[in-house]
């Protein structure tokens, strides 16, 4: 019998390892008929925002985004995303950016379609224009070598452009690849295992971790990771970009 008071998951100054036997559903207006977890947020500490969805009969996600983008990512399942002029069909590895001060809502959901969001006030910067409304596919974006490793493969999903100072990307590890130094840096990170397993090192703690787990790592988090078992591991991460370090 498993023992209810042992966990993976941690909950840090400067990162959090959260593994789905801690969600705790939340209820947040507009999204309704479906169990949504605040997997990370400001009450923690960091400065984005990431929850997981998970769809349930009738499920509607609707909303207006106000200070804060917010960027839909299909990880299993269908809907169907309305934005101001555009209606598309999302199923698993599409996705949909919803840029600061835009109405949207996605519906028609098959059931248990999963879905993560990361949230970001978005910061303007002088001289460039507001982000659009963005629909992708991360099965058609290019996953060149990770700084010449073909072990590790990294995809970015949004453009690489000034406008946002948001990214969105997908890191493939084969199994025995990993990060080729530790990294220091100054971005935040949220992220979501989408598959495989491996053994993150975060601020010198190693966490086993695993398909399902989600990571905060807050700026100057120290980080490492190598992927393990017989498929790669695939992680769906966010990083906050392109703006002035104050
Ligand atoms: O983009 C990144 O900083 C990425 N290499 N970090 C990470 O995967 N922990
Ligand atoms: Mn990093």
């Amino acid at each position: 019998m498993e023992i209810s008071a042992l966990t993976r998951s941690v909950v840090k100054r400067n990162h959090a390892l959260i593994c789905p036997d801690g969600h705790v559903n939340s209820v947040v207006p507009g999204w309704t008929h479906c169990r949504v977890n605040v997997i990370i947020n400001e009450q923690m500490g960091a400065r984005l925002g990431q929850t997981l969805i998970t769809a349930e009969k009738d499920c509607i996600i609707e909303g207006h985004t106000e200070t804060a983008q917010i960027f839909f990512y299909v990880i299993s399942g269908k809907c169907t995303a309305k934005t101001e002029t555009q209606t598309k069909a999302l199923s698993g590895g599409q996705f949909v950016y919803v840029p600061s001060r835009h109405a949207y809502r996605l519906e028609q959901f098959s059931e248990d379609t999963q879905i993560v969001t990361f949230h970001k006030v978005y910061e303007k910067l002088a001289g460039y224009d507001h982000p659009s409304v963005i629909f992708g596919d991360a099965s058609t974006v290019p996953g060149p070598a990770f700084l010449g490793d073909p072990a590790l493969r990294l995809q970015v999903l949004l453009p690489e452009d000034l406008s946002f100072d948001m990214a969105v990307n997908i890191f493939t590890y084969d199994p025995g690849g990993h990060l080729p130094f530790v990294e220091t840096h100054i971005m935040e990170h949220g992220l979501l295992y989408l598959q495989g397993q491996g053994v993150y090192m975060l601020d010198h703690e190693w966490y086993p971790v695993k398909k399902g787990d989600a990571i905060w790592m807050a700026p100057y988090c120290q980080q490492w990771f190598t992927a393990m078992g017989k498929e790669p591991a695939v992680y769906i991460y966010y990083k906050n970009v392109n703006r002035f370090p104050t």
